[in-house]
């Protein structure tokens, strides 16, 4: 598995589907997110620990993370020089929410151009506390998806069944870390049954220069504008 950003990214992007790069972000930075996504989205998620804010309702400090010029050097060489940040979502798994998030591709839900995500590590993630898993090379086909109605959320959802020939990689994570992903990477995440947070924020982008159908945003911004934002303050989180 790629862990630093070196010019073999976008052949491992394109080989894999995604590309893990290690301390983009220091443990102080993530801190400071993880007390502000609590405060901001702790009671409202619902059940499935997903909540989701469009780049015009974006708090300040999400924005500033999400259009990081540490991110903007990761996915340039990935998407191409003119970026478009759509939106963006704490997801956490917690003492009260602990479900493995079922297997899917992102595109189900939103269809059109490819996008790109990128899961930041606000907490370590590993196996036991509800890690990412992602079958490698999975971006290259669509697979179909059965529409399910729970408590969990994920409505789109591939069955284990339909993946027990293919490769399964857990993806643990030091606070700190990004995994860029494609939007057809097939993901799911482990159950969190170790009693500690496991919280991650996710933003997602795609190329201002490739035509999308997708409805899903009525609103982006340019990557570019942003890049000379104030550095991310860290907050007193004791
Ligand atoms: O972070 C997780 O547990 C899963 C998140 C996920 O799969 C998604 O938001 O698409």
């Amino acid at each position: 598995m790629r862990k630093t950003l070196d010019d073999d990214a976008p052949s491992s992007f394109a080989e894999n589907g995604f590309i893990l790069v290690e301390s983009v972000f220091t443990v102080d930075e993530m801190a400071a997110c993880k007390v502000a996504a609590k405060e901001l989205v702790e009671n409202r998620s619902g059940p499935s620990g997903v909540h989701v804010w469009m780049s015009d309702a974006i708090p300040p400090l999400f924005e500033s993370v999400s259009c990081d010029p540490r991110m903007a050097a990761i996915l340039r060489p990935l998407i191409g020089p003119r970026i478009e940040f759509l939106s963006a979502k704490p997801v956490f798994k917690s003492t009260t929410v602990h479900f493995a998030s079922p297997w899917h591709q992102d595109q189900a839900y939103w269809g059109g151009a490819t996008k790109w995500s990128a899961w930041i590590a606000l907490d370590d993630a590993t196996v036991g506390n509800g890690c990412l898993r992602v079958i490698p090379g999975s971006h290259r086909r669509t697979r179909d998806h059965a529409s399910v109605r729970d408590a969990r959320g994920f409505v789109n959802r591939v069955s284990d069944d339909d993946l027990k020939d293919d490769p399964i990689m857990d993806v643990e994570m030091n606070c700190g870390d990004v995994l860029v992903f494609h939007d057809r990477l097939l993901h799911s995440s482990h159950p969190n049954m170790s009693g500690r947070d496991r919280w991650s924020f996710i933003p997602t982008y795609r190329n201002a220069d490739v035509p999308d159908t997708s409805t899903v945003w009525t609103t982006s911004k340019p990557m570019n504008a942003h890049s000379q934002r104030s550095p991310i303050q860290p907050k007193e989180t004791k």
